[in-house]
């Protein structure tokens, strides 16, 4: 990011080109890309996305009431920005029972969350039954709960232990209750700059070709993006615009959630944390380049509750949730705190002048009675 841009003519041109092309709805380039990304004024940039957010999503800032599993932290990869994964025979390894699962799922069900997220390590032991029955126990302990679990990389990982084909693998899943996918694993999908972070596990291609698949299964996913590491500007713009391809082709996404890099206790802590300034600009350009996804994350988690509030009036529309459990950020030294209140959540959402909306996983309304919950109309506007 070029901090001594001068504003000279070309720069006003440029941004009043730009402008007129959010205001007319039309697509931003590759090249327009790179503008905001590297020059435009940060507060510029904000003032636009929110004006995209808010024909998108009107007053509403979205959140919902959710719970972390993890089943393992033990990986057969070693990505470089990892601080979460564990040898087989690491002190920290660990690997849930079921009657772990059943416990976590009743500890959902006290807190009345209406999503478990589930991801965690590719076990060098654990046979695909495994990852399918944790599924299926979940499911069983609580019918309710929306299971949006494993991403592209696990199914790949599957899709590789049983020798069968993704579809194969996304509907044996679906058959024991699985919801929906997250976003996870997408990292950055240039092809030179994945190899220097996690060389060996599912590729760009096949990361496509995995929500690819899920979408035609009418298996909704999310897409995120790990920035704040070694990648440049062109790397962001060209994922960015990657997801925003397929989206064209199968509208199967629903929100995307840029992750910060946090670097401690990964192989990458030579490398300082994204600052303020980047978090909402990549917050910002990611609402603007991704004109055909409905919801952009600021996932409280990784940015901080401040900087997360900050990025409501920056193009998010959603905070994630009170994310009970997670650990793969807190590993890698996030200081932020375990979980968030819904009352925390109101107020952070309060205080920006927008109307709190809990949402479940599909973006649907929640509508609370008492301990209990169901769901009421989507509440998407575009
Ligand atoms: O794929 C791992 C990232 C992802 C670090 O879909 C790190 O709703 C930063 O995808 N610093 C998993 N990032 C988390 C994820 C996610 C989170 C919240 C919501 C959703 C959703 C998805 O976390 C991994 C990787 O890209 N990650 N280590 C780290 N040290
Ligand atoms: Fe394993 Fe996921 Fe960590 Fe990579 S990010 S080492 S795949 S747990």
């Amino acid at each position: 990011m070029n901090s001594n841009y001068k504003q000279t003519p070309e720069y006003e041109n440029r941004l009043q080109e730009i402008t007129e092309k959010v205001e007319a709805e039309q697509r931003l380039s590759i090249e327009d890309g790179l503008f905001l990304d590297q020059q435009a004024d940060l507060l510029a940039l904000g003032e636009l996305a929110n004006r995209v957010r808010e024909r998108k999503n009107s007053n509403f800032a979205y959140y919902n009431t959710n719970i972390h599993l993890n089943p393992t932290n033990v990986c057969v990869y070693r990505c470089r920005f990892c601080a979460f994964r564990a040898d087989l025979k690491d002190e920290k390894a660990y690997a849930f029972s079921d009657d772990m699962i059943r416990e976590r799922v009743e500890e959902a069900r006290q807190q009345g969350a209406t999503e478990i997220h589930v991801v965690g390590g590719l076990h060098h032991q654990k046979k695909f039954e495994w990852y399918l029955n944790i599924i299926r126990v979940i499911h069983e302990t609580d019918p309710q709960i929306h299971i949006k679990g494993w991403t592209a990389v696990e199914i790949n990982w599957f899709s590789h232990i049983t020798k069968k084909p993704y579809d194969w693998v996304l509907q044996q899943l679906l058959d024991v209750g699985l919801g929906s996918m997250p976003g996870g694993g997408a990292e950055i999908f240039d092809e030179t700059v994945r190899s220097q972070l996690c060389e060996h596990k599912a590729d760009s291609e096949k990361w496509i070709e995995i929500h690819r698949a899920a979408h035609n299964l009418g298996i909704r996913t999310n897409a995120t993006m790990l920035y704040g590491h070694v990648e440049q500007a062109e790397h962001r713009i060209d994922h960015l615009n990657r997801l925003r391809l397929l989206q064209d082709e199968t509208g199967g996404f629903q929100t995307f959630i840029p992750l910060a890099f946090h670097p401690d206790n990964t192989k990458l802590d030579h490398i300082p944390k994204p600052t303020g300034q980047m978090d909402l600009r990549i917050i910002a350009l990611s609402r603007l380049m991704l004109d055909n996804f409905d919801h952009i994350k600021a996932y409280w988690v990784m940015l901080g509750e401040k900087t997360a509030q900050v990025a409501l009036g920056f193009g998010a529309d959603d905070l994630d949730g009170t994310v009970i459990h997670e650990t793969i950020y807190h590993d890698a030294g996030a200081e932020t705190p375990q979980e968030l209140t819904v009352e925390q959540i109101h107020r952070m959402i309060q205080e920006t002048g927008r109307t709190p909306m809990e949402r479940d996983t599909l973006y649907r309304k929640v509508v609370r009675d008492g301990h209990s919950w169901s769901i009421g109309e989507p509440v998407v506007m575009s």
